[in-house]
């Protein structure tokens, strides 16, 4: 089986939601050679937008959604050492602090999961603090830990307005410049995240790391260059 068949071969079992093939194709996958990253991205990812797709349409219901989630969770196990080590220098000295949430309404905490265990994995101290979390409570767990980084994640539409809102209240309270905010989720664009004064945005785990290492050292040189 050549590469291409097996990255098929994960979009498949992710598509029709069998976690034990997705585990074994995940598997099959890495021995093969190819990067955990491609697996995440060019796999479990395009599988999740075709079930996202076919459920918009109407021929997926519920039940699928889950099955693919279920999938998706199984085969990020296999592969999240590999997506860890793929990380370049996990820093001695404390990379940042991250508050993360998946925001208010909102309970899709997969991609979240991955960035918060990419984070973690590269040195970043993550507090979690789960899905459907009101902004209200991102904002005073970030001002009790002295965050670097508010990090919200969603994936509905209807909850993305709940991103300008953190980035509006923070504004309203005069903490605007104390956090760098960034965000993300399958419907995330740089251009929303610069349409709300947001930070940043990343479309994978690997990239947001790169992103908060570069909001950290921005942050830190905002506040006279002690790095
Ligand atoms: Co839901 N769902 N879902 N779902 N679901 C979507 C998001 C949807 C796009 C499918 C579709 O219709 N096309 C759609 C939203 C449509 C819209 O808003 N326009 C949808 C819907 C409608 C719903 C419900 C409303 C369905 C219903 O009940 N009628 C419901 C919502 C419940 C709620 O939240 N209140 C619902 C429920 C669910 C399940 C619970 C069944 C399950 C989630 C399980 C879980 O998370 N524990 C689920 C799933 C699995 C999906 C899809 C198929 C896959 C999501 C996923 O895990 N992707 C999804 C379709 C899709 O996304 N294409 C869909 C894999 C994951 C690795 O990718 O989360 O994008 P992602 O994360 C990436 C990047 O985005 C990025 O890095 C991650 C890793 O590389 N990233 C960040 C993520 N967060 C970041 C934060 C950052 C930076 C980068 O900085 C802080």
């Amino acid at each position: 089986v050549n590469q291409q068949e097996l990255l098929e071969k994960i979009k498949e079992a992710v598509m029709e939601g069998d976690d034990d093939l997705a585990v074994e194709a995940a598997g099959q996958a890495l021995q093969s050679g190819i990067p955990a990253l491609s697996i995440l991205n060019d796999g479990l990812m395009a599988g999740a937008d075709v079930v996202g797709k076919k459920f918009e349409t109407g021929e997926y219901f519920l039940p699928q959604l889950m099955l693919t989630g279920r999938a998706i969770k199984a085969a990020m196990a296999v592969i999240e050492p590999d997506l860890k080590s793929g990380l370049a220098g996990a820093q001695a000295a404390e990379a940042g602090v991250v508050v993360l949430a998946t925001v208010q309404t909102d309970i899709h905490d997969i991609g979240k999961n991955i960035v918060g265990s990419m984070l973690t994995a590269s040195g970043f101290v993550v507090f979690d603090l789960g899905v459907d979390v009101p902004i209200k409570t991102i904002i005073a767990k970030a001002q009790e830990v002295k965050a670097d980084i508010i990090g919200c994640s969603a994936l509905l539409t209807t909850s993305m307005p709940f991103m300008r809102d953190l980035v509006d209240l923070l504004g309203a309270m005069g903490q605007r410049q104390a956090f760098k905010v960034m965000v993300g989720g399958a419907s995330v664009t740089p251009e929303f995240s610069e349409r709300i004064g947001a930070d940043g945005t990343a479309p994978n785990a690997v990239q947001a790391v790169q992103l908060a290492r570069r909001l950290v050292s921005q942050r830190r040189a905002e506040a006279g260059g002690v790095a």
